[in-house]
C-alpha cells in the first residue's frame, strides 16, 4: 500500500472548479432523482394477459407492438393523481438534488407539450395537461435542478427513428431527416419553454454518427450554454461519463461520473416487480460511488395514475432520513484518496475534512493504515461534543503509517456511522 496525504491526492475533476464551470452544481449535487414515465405504465408489464419478464418501458419494442396499437394507449392516459409538488418534495425529501425525467423516451411519445406532431401529452390523451410545466415550476420553487430525458436515437414512432422495423422498413430510414424533424425541433422546445435545464439526459446511443451526436450537442449548447449533456450522447461527447445502468465500479473513477440505477429492475412502472432494494443497500451504493468520484441517480416509476409505489417513496425517505445526519460527508466531498476500497466502508473528502463512513461497526480500536495526513480531531458526524482519543505512530516493518481511533463507548447508528477527521 502507498501512503496517501489528502491535500496531495491527484483529483483530475476535484480541482477547484471555478465559479462559471457549468458542472458544479453536478458534481457538488452527488444524488439525483431519475423519474421513467410514459405510456409504457398502462401495460405495466402485463401484455395480452402475460406478464413480461423485461423492463416495463420496452415493451413496445419487445412485443413487436404495431405504431398504431402502442399509440392507442394515449386514450387511456388519465393520472388523476399526478401531483408535482409531491415528487418534487419526494426528491427534496430523499436528498436529491436534481431531477431528470422521460420528456420522450424510445417510444417517441412525447410527455409534454410538443408542436413537431400530436402525439404527445397534450394532444393525445384525455388529461389534456403538460406535466413538465408542473415540474418546472415545483423545481423552482422548491430548488432541485430539472432535467430532461430525450431518447436521440431509438424512436419506435417516427418512421427514421431507429430500431423499429416492424413498422418501417430499415434500408428506407432517413436519420437525417429525424434529427431535422423531430430531435431538434424537439430539444428546441425543451430548451425554450421550462427556463433553465440543468442537462439533456441522452441515452443509448447506438446507430447516429459522431458527425450528427456533435451536431446535437452544439446545438443543445446555443440555446443553453450551461445545460450539460450525458455521457450517451456518445462519442465521447458528453460533458461526464455514463457507465452500463447499474453499474458499481470497483475502484476509484479519474474523471466525472454518474451511475443511474433502478430501485427494483425495472425503469417504467411494472405491476409485478416486487423485489426492491434495501434502503440500507441504497445508503451504502451511494457513499460507495460518491467515494469512488461518480453520482448516483436513482429511478422512480411512477404508475399511470402517477403515484409513486409506496415502497419507493419508503425508501427514498430512507436514504433522506441518512442524508440529513450525514450529507455534509457526501454533498460537494472529492473521492477517497485511497485507491483501493476497503471492507469496513468508504472514505470520502472535503477539503482537509476525511470521512470515515462505516458499513458496520469498528473494532473499539479502529486501524487506518497509509493515512500521511497529521489529524487533530476525529468527531462524530454532527456532534461536535464527541471527539475521539488518535494516535498516528509509524508502523516499524513497513514504514507506512498508522492512524488509531479510540471508539471506545460509541454507539454506531444503522446501517453506518460517519466519523470526521480534520
Ligand atoms: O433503454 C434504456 C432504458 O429503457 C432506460 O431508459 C435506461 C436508463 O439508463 N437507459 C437505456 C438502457 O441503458
Amino acid at each position: 500500500m502507498r501512503a496517501v496525504d489528502i491535500s496531495a491526492v491527484k483529483q483530475p475533476t476535484r480541482r477547484p472548479a471555478p465559479q462559471n464551470d457549468p458542472l458544479r452544481w453536478w458534481r457538488e449535487s452527488r444524488f439525483g432523482m431519475f423519474i421513467h414515465w410514459g405510456l409504457y405504465a398502462i401495460p405495466a408489464g402485463v401484455w395480452q394477459g402475460q406478464r413480461v419478464p423485461y423492463i416495463g418501458e420496452w415493451m413496445m419494442f419487445r412485443e413487436k407492438i404495431p405504431v398504431a396499437t402502442y399509440a392507442a394507449l394515449a386514450a387511456q392516459f388519465h393520472p388523476r393523481h399526478f401531483d408535482a409538488a409531491a415528487w418534487v418534495r419526494l426528491a427534496k425529501q430523499a436528498g436529491m438534488r436534481y431531477l431528470v425525467i422521460t420528456a420522450k423516451h424510445h417510444d417517441g411519445f412525447a410527455m409534454y407539450r410538443t408542436s413537431v406532431n400530436r402525439y404527445n401529452v397534450v394532444d393525445a390523451t384525455p388529461w389534456h395537461h403538460d406535466p413538465m410545466v408542473d415540474l418546472a415550476r415545483e423545481c423552482r420553487r422548491q430548488g432541485v435542478r430539472l432535467c430532461f430525458y430525450y431518447s436521440q436515437d431509438l424512436d419506435w414512432h417516427h418512421p427514421d427513428g431507429a430500431w423499429n422495423d416492424w413498422d418501417y422498413p430499415a434500408a428506407a430510414k432517413n436519420p437525417a431527416r429525424y434529427l431535422r424533424e423531430k430531435v431538434k425541433p424537439q430539444l428546441r422546445e425543451l430548451l425554450t419553454r421550462y427556463g433553465p435545464v440543468g442537462m439533456i439526459w441522452f441515452d443509448t446511443p447506438l446507430t447516429l454518427t459522431k458527425a450528427q451526436s456533435a451536431s446535437i450537442r452544439r446545438f443543445v449548447k446555443k440555446l443553453q450554454p450551461r445545460c450539460l449533456v450525458s455521457g450517451r450522447i456518445g462519442h465521447g461527447l458528453g460533458d461526464y461519463n455514463l457507465p452500463r445502468d447499474n453499474f458499481l465500479p470497483p475502484g476509484r473513477l479519474e474523471g466525472d461520473w454518474e451511475t443511474c440505477a433502478t430501485l427494483n429492475h425495472t425503469w417504467g412502472f411494472k405491476t409485478h416487480d416486487h423485489e426492491w432494494k434495501s434502503a440500507e443497500n441504497l445508503i451504502t451504493t451511494l457513499v460507495d460511488l460518491v467515494s469512488k468520484g461518480a453520482n448516483y441517480l436513482l429511478n422512480i416509476g411512477p404508475d399511470a395514475d402517477g403515484v409513486v409505489p409506496a415502497p419507493s417513496v419508503q425508501r427514498l425517505r430512507a436514504v433522506g432520513a441518512w442524508l440529513e445526519r450525514n450529507g455534509d460527508a457526501i454533498y460537494g466531498t472529492s473521492p477517497s484518496p485511497f485507491r483501493n476500497e476497503f471492507s469496513w466502508g468508504r472514505i470520502t473528502t472535503k477539503g482537509r475534512r476525511l470521512f470515515l463512513h462505516f458499513f458496520s461497526a469498528p473494532p473499539k480500536i479502529f486501524h487506518l493504515h497509509g493515512l500521511r495526513t497529521r489529524v487533530r480531531t476525529a468527531r462524530a458526524l454532527g456532534d461536535a461534543r464527541r471527539a475521539f482519543a488518535t494516535r498516528q505512530t509509524t508502523d516499524a516493518a513497513t514504514g507506512l503509517p498508522i492512524l488509531a481511533i479510540d471508539f471506545t463507548g460509541l454507539r454506531f447508528r444503522a446501517p453506518v456511522t460517519v466519523v470526521a477527521l480534520d
